[in-house]
């Protein structure tokens, strides 16, 4: 068994959690933030049998758009923690879904 986290935009979240619920797949969804542009996303954490893991991966990638976020000029971003030296807007590739694949030593439930 294997545990999938995947770090998903939030805009693709509800779209990506109904296309695994779908297949059958039974997901957890969490309220996440990203450390650099400070955002909320979502993570799904995902219990599979090893044979599903690519089926799995394959919806997240299918519905898990890339998108560009504009960080602002203001310091209050992972980048630049120093309010007195704002830096130039910028543009950041955020995306699709970045996704972990973990071993499992048990899955249990009481
Ligand atoms: P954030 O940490 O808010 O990062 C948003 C985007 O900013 C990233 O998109 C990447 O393009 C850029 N970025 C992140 N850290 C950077 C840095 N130190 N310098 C320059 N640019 C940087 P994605 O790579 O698509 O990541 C989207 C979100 O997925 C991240 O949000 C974070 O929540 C998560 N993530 C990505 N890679 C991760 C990793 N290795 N470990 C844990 N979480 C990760």
């Amino acid at each position: 068994m294997k545990l999938i986290i995947a770090i998903v935009n939030n805009e693709d979240s509800s779209v990506v959690a109904s296309a695994l619920t779908k297949e059958k797949f039974t997901v957890t969804r969490l309220a996440t933030n990203g450390g650099f542009l400070m955002v909320g996303n979502t993570t799904f954490l995902i219990g599979v049998e090893d044979d599903k893991v690519e089926f799995a991966k394959s919806i997240i990638n299918k519905y898990s758009q890339t998108r560009t976020h504009t960080v602002p000029s203001t310091g209050a971003f992972g980048m630049n923690m120093r309010p007195d030296e704002p830096t130039a807007p910028r543009d950041v590739s955020v995306g699709g879904a970045t996704v972990f694949v973990m071993g499992v030593e048990s899955m249990d439930k009481y």
